[in-house]
């Protein structure tokens, strides 16, 4: 492991989470995909209207938000970060889950993803996010634009943002849906938008559970993968399907567009001064200080 740095030293961070992604022990051996979906999950709370959630706060440390089903599994993520914080110990949480995503990311071999810290870890309660802020697989299309809409995206922004599961897996125990969506799921690509609309996708009921999913067999691996149904209304959407169809061609665009989006999830909740300080948190209840 690499030594401690300096306050402010967010290379040093960036340098600690890449030398922890490789798990050979875990899923498919890497760390990247959960810490991934720890960063999207601590800003995906957000509702412009209220302007509560978002990751400042870093509040799923706490049963409110950590013990939401929705957030199951994500214990790992914030596990696998204990020894960066205990290293790195002047980073808050809240940057912490943000940066080790964007970095994961670039190190599966996704775009750079513009990141920028100051969040705190002080939570204010009038902020707390109510549980039911995350989507749910088992809906459609109106269920995923309510849901990303309050969080101020639009449709194209949505299929990119949903580009992320070309990364990880489903888990029994956590969401009671099973499987990956590609093939090579710590590598970052366009694959989930070609796989979407070369296969063909056909209804799956889980025995034990009877949790509908659909699959298909990857022509190559001949392994089976998946999809949500919430990965199914990216296809079945026409303003959706045309957003599928331009990032399974352009690998470029997708990545572009990803970078872009994927930042201002980060950033969703938090507002900055000419200099990048954030303007509305509390500096004083904990959080780096410049
Ligand atoms: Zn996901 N996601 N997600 N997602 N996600 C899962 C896993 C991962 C939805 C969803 O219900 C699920 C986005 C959007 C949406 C990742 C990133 C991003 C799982 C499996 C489910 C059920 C969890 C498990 O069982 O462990 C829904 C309904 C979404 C929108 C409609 C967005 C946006 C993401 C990031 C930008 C990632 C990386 C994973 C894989 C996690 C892992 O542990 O491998």
């Amino acid at each position: 492991m690499t030594g401690s740095s300096r306050p402010g030293d967010f290379d040093a961070v960036r340098k600690s989470v890449i030398d922890l992604l490789k798990q050979p022990e875990y899923d498919d051996g890497s760390a990247g995909p959960v810490l991934v979906r720890l960063a999207w999950h601590s800003a995906g709370t957000y509702d412009a209207e209220t302007d509560t959630g978002g990751s400042n706060g870093a509040g799923m440390r706490y049963e409110s938000e950590g013990g939401d089903p929705a957030n199951a599994g994500l214990q790992h993520a914030r596990l696998f970060l204990e020894p960066v914080k205990r290293q790195h110990p002047w980073i808050t949480y809240a940057d912490l889950w943000t940066l080790a995503g964007v970095t994961a990311i670039q190190a599966m071999g996704g775009p750079e993803i513009p990141w920028f810290p100051g969040r705190t870890d002080y939570v204010d309660d009038s902020k707390l996010p109510p549980r039911g802020r995350l989507p749910d697989a088992a809906q459609g299309s109106d269920h995923i634009r309510h849901i990303f809409y309050r969080m101020g995206f639009n449709d194209r922004e949505i299929v990119a943002l949903s580009g992320a599961h070309n990364l990880g897996r489903c888990h029994t125990a956590n969401s009671g849906f099973e499987g990956k969506w590609v093939n090579n799921p710590t590598r970052f690509s366009n694959q989930y938008f070609r796989l979407l609309i070369s296969e063909e996708w056909k209804e799956k009921t889980l025995p034990d559970s009877g949790i509908v999913q659909f699959a298909a067999v990857d022509p190559i691996t001949e392994e089976e993968l998946m999809m949500l149904p919430t990965d199914m209304a990216l296809i079945h959407d026409q303003e959706f399907l045309q957003w599928v169809k331009v990032y399974a061609q352009d690998k470029n665009l997708f990545f572009e567009d990803f970078a872009k989006v994927f930042s201002k999830l980060m950033e969703l909740g938090i507002t900055r001064d000419a200099q990048g300080k954030i303007t509305n948190s509390d500096n004083e209840k904990g959080g780096y200080i410049s």
